[in-house]
């Protein structure tokens, strides 16, 4: 299987051909971390690029990102399958204002591949909403994304509304997304930093180790 086509076809947004070759480079063995990263973030990236360039448009953008839901909809099953009983709890979301979910999604999947309870708010969250979800079910961590430069600050809009309710302590915070680095991290008294779903899985094994 070629990963290059397969990245072409995300760049093209053909979803229907995606989930085809996402599933037949399965069927050849393919690692699911390999059709992950060379078939369709990298595709992610090459968008992303000639968007910035006014090569294409956010019409283009919605396309290539729903070719990539459908080929990571394939991967699912495989990415969260986990026969261990649950290690912890985690609420996530896409901060308010911000409507990108691909990141998101890959670090739902990795987390509640490595054992972790998901509760997933999906985009556009309000902090009232985190807030409520994770005292609703006793969350150990609190998840947050931002793809947006516009929307990052509102990270620290959600950890200051659980300052505000008392309860900042009870959670641990971990942040990630493109403009989000650990700099920033510090700077809103989130707890934790990831650059990606793999470290994401690294630091949110390290937190719930040290919580039991
Ligand atoms: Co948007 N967009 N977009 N977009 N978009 C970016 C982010 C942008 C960088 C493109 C560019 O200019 N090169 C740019 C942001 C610039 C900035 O602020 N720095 C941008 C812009 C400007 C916009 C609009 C404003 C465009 C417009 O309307 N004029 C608009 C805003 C809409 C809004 O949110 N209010 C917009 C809209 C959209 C679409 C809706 C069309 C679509 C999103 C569809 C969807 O998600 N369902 C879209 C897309 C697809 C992109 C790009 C091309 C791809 C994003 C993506 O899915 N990447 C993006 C360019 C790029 O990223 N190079 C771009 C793949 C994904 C796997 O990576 O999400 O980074 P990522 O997630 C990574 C890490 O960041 C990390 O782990 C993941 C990988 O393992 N991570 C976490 C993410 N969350 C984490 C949480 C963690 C830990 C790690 O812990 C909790």
């Amino acid at each position: 299987m070629d990963l290059n086509q397969l990245s072409l076809s995300v760049q093209k947004g053909s979803a229907a051909k995606v989930k085809e070759m996402v599933s037949e480079a399965l069927a050849q063995n393919v690692s699911p971390t390999e059709i992950l990263n060379t078939g369709l973030i990298q595709a992610m990236a090459v968008v992303g690029e000639k968007f910035k360039n006014n090569e294409v448009y956010v019409p283009e953008m919605l396309m290539s990102a729903k070719a990539m839901n459908a080929g990571m909809q394939v991967l699912e099953p495989i990415l969260t399958a986990t026969g261990v009983k649950p290690i912890g709890k985690a609420v996530i979301g896409t901060v308010k204002g911000d409507l990108h979910d691909i990141g998101k999604n890959l670090v739902r999947m990795m987390l509640k591949g490595a054992g972790i309870e998901m509760y997933d708010l999906g985009i556009d969250v309000s902090a009232q909403a985190f807030l409520d979800k994770a005292k609703e079910v006793g969350a150990d961590m609190v998840c947050l994304s931002a793809l947006l430069t516009t929307t990052m600050p509102y990270m620290d809009s959600v950890i200051k509304e659980f300052e505000k309710a008392g309860v900042r302590s009870q959670f641990v915070f971990l942040i990630g997304g493109a403009p989000v680095s650990e700099t920033y991290a510090r700077s809103i008294n989130a707890d934790y930093y990831a650059e990606d779903a793999v470290v994401a899985v690294d630091v949110a094994k390290k937190i719930l180790a040290k919580k039991q």
